[in-house]
């Protein structure tokens, strides 16, 4: 499969005739990135796979993983670029692996179906962080609270003048232990 997209790129950007029909799979006398597609959606359906291959998987084996982006992020050669191919991080066929392409990556990006049990995927690590922030959160507000207690006790004792200098200060030792806690 591999060899069929590093011909089809070879190809890229020529017209049908002299380049082979063969590549112009959507028959409109170009080779480009609707040809593309289209091969990316055959291959996935030859394979047994129901969605296309995306943009970025650039191993082909039906995700855009960390993987993926680690390859072309190695791979990298900016918009001035020209000998990559799709395994090395080149989604769009013009030969470099730049921005484009990592933005594309980035966006198709579904971590590895392949090994889901292993590794989270992204709607469970944003489950994750989610609960994360949300203990944070109550671990704030709670303090927040204990703190406003805190005052709300001090004024009216200072109002009752049952306060002294020494409780004050334990007051406020105790409340700065709350916080690093
Ligand atoms: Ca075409
Ligand atoms: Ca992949
Ligand atoms: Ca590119």
């Amino acid at each position: 499969m591999q060899h069929g997209l590093d011909a089809l790129y070879a190809v890229f950007n020529t017209h049908v005739p002299p380049t082979d029909p063969l590549f112009d799979l959507n028959s409109d006398t170009v080779v480009g990135e609707a040809d593309l597609d289209l091969w990316l959606n055959l291959a996935a359906v030859e394979n047994g796979y129901f969605s296309p291959y995306l943009r970025g998987d650039t191993d082909l084996d039906h995700d855009v993983d960390t993987f993926d982006l680690t390859q072309m992020i190695m791979n990298y050669t900016g918009a001035i670029g020209s000998d990559t191919t799709w395994l090395t991080g080149d989604t769009d066929g013009d030969g470099d692996t730049d921005t484009v392409d990592l933005t594309t990556a980035i966006i198709n990006f579904t971590g590895a179906r392949n090994a889901a049990a292993a590794v989270p995927e992204p709607s469970s690590l944003l489950l994750l962080v989610l609960a994360v922030g949300n203990v944070v959160l109550c671990r704030i507000r709670q303090q927040r609270m204990r703190c406003q207690e805190l005052f709300a006790f001090l004024l009216a004792d200072r109002a009752n003048e049952n306060v002294s200098p020494a409780d004050l200060a334990t007051m406020r030792l105790q409340h700065d232990w709350s916080f690093r806690g």
